[in-house]
């Protein structure tokens, strides 16, 4: 994820049309990030509509019979993303309308717009002269490999000098118009979308959504990464996906940031440091019970270990994509944290209890019951929480 927004940073760069900047790479994009890619069968494009006395089917074989081109080409988002130098192979549109579509027309028919749909709902108009175009292409392949799931298997219409919104992937269907079908994308689809002329948009000025879409384009780049993702992983993760593991990651965070405290709250202590009381007694009267002295220094010394490694597990929990699960020691070692932290709250919330009802001066025993355990309870439970969304995880797994 990390290493999609590190790429994810469009450079200004010469030659490029009005409004694109330079990305390096070609990331998964979409118009919808949240929408996993479809899960492809065989290949199959279904074309009907007005003009057509049929429907038509083409599979992979039809398709195969028509020439086969190659072009190279720059990608343009309608975000302002552009990468350059994409290597397609497929069959002209051009060919596909004259050698199959065409022949099939009724007298007369002159069908002007056609729609585009693909696998994943996503769909897009076109006049028919900017479809019939000289480079507009379904490929079936990129830069030398077979289109993938990021790319829009098993076939994806390319068209070079419109946005990337009218470069459907997924291709599954071709239909007919004789009027201009409603868009199901609104008016953010330009019937036209001509990047040399950037129709970006159906009536906001392109210089102004240049600045709006710019600053969209990191996070629709995660999220169309993590629907990717998604979409490869057990049916479990995607289910916890969409439940949300949604408080867990907070919740961890505030733990974490908690237990640096007390941790260093002591490394404070070990060093000499007296506060909140002002010389070791007074400090001991408060923080240990003890009217007498703190324990030894070097013991002390000795709590900051293991919390600043709960407090590491815990920051690891609140970092994690939620799509790798840490493991399994990972886990136990916070469970442990809970347990003792738990008996910590129980011991002292039943024992200051004790204290304080029987009178006592010791200042101890108050804080215990009014800070020191009810903190240590809070940390329990939070960290129970983020646990457990983790061991519901495993419970779905189990059942597969
Ligand atoms: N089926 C389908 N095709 C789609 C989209 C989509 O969401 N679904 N998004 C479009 C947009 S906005 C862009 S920029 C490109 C992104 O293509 P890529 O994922 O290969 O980079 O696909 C276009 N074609
Ligand atoms: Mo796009």
């Amino acid at each position: 994820m990390l290493s999609v927004l590190l790429e994810m940073r469009p450079r200004r760069a010469s030659g490029l049309p009005p409004g694109q900047r330079l990305l390096r790479g070609f990331p998964r994009f979409a118009d919808n990030p949240l929408r996993s890619p479809p899960l492809t069968g065989s290949l199959q494009l279904d074309i009907d509509g007005e003009g057509l006395a049929a429907p038509l089917v083409l599979k992979a074989t039809d398709l195969a019979a028509l020439p086969q081109c190659s072009q190279t080409n720059d990608f343009h988002c309608v975000t302002t993303w552009t990468t350059q130098g994409l290597h397609w192979q497929g069959v002209s549109m051009r060919d596909v309308w004259n050698d199959i579509i065409s022949p099939l027309l009724a007298e007369g028919a002159a069908p002007t717009f056609i729609t585009v749909d693909g696998l994943d709902g996503h769909s897009a108009v076109f006049l028919l002269e900017d479809l019939l175009g000289p480079d507009v292409l379904i490929a079936t392949s990129l830069n030398g490999q077979p289109l993938d799931r990021r790319h829009g298997a098993p076939l994806r219409l390319v068209s070079p000098g419109q946005y990337g919104y009218k470069s459907v992937k997924h291709l599954e269907r071709l239909a007919l118009h004789n009027q201009e079908p409603r868009s199901i994308l609104g008016s953010k689809e330009h019937l036209r979308a001509r990047v040399a002329f950037e129709e970006r948009h159906k009536w906001i000025p392109a210089w102004i959504l240049r600045r709006v879409y710019r600053a969209l384009i990191p996070i629709t780049a995660v999220l169309a990464e993590r629907s990717l993702l998604l979409a490869d992983s057990p049916p479990a993760i995607r289910r916890d996906a969409a439940q949300g593991i949604r408080f867990q990651r907070p919740a961890a965070a505030v733990a974490a940031v908690l237990v640096a405290n007390i941790a260093s709250v002591h490394a404070y202590w070990a060093l000499g440091g007296r506060w909140p009381g002002t010389d070791e007694m007074s400090l001991a009267r408060r923080v240990v019970g003890d009217t007498t002295a703190m324990p030894h220094p070097a013991a002390i010394a000795l709590v900051p270990v293991p919390l600043a490694g709960v407090a590491a597990l815990l920051l690891d929990f609140a970092g994690r994509s939620r799509l790798s699960r840490p493991a399994p020691r990972k886990r136990a070692g916070l469970r442990l944290f809970v347990i003792l932290t738990a008996l910590r709250a129980l011991a002292g919330a039943t024992g200051s209890t004790i204290a304080v009802l029987r009178g006592t001066k010791v200042p101890y025993f108050r804080l215990d019951l009014l800070i020191f355990s009810p903190l240590c309870a809070l940390l329990a439970g939070l960290t129970a929480f983020v646990v457990a969304g983790e061991g519901g995880t495993r419970r779905v797994e189990k059942k597969r």
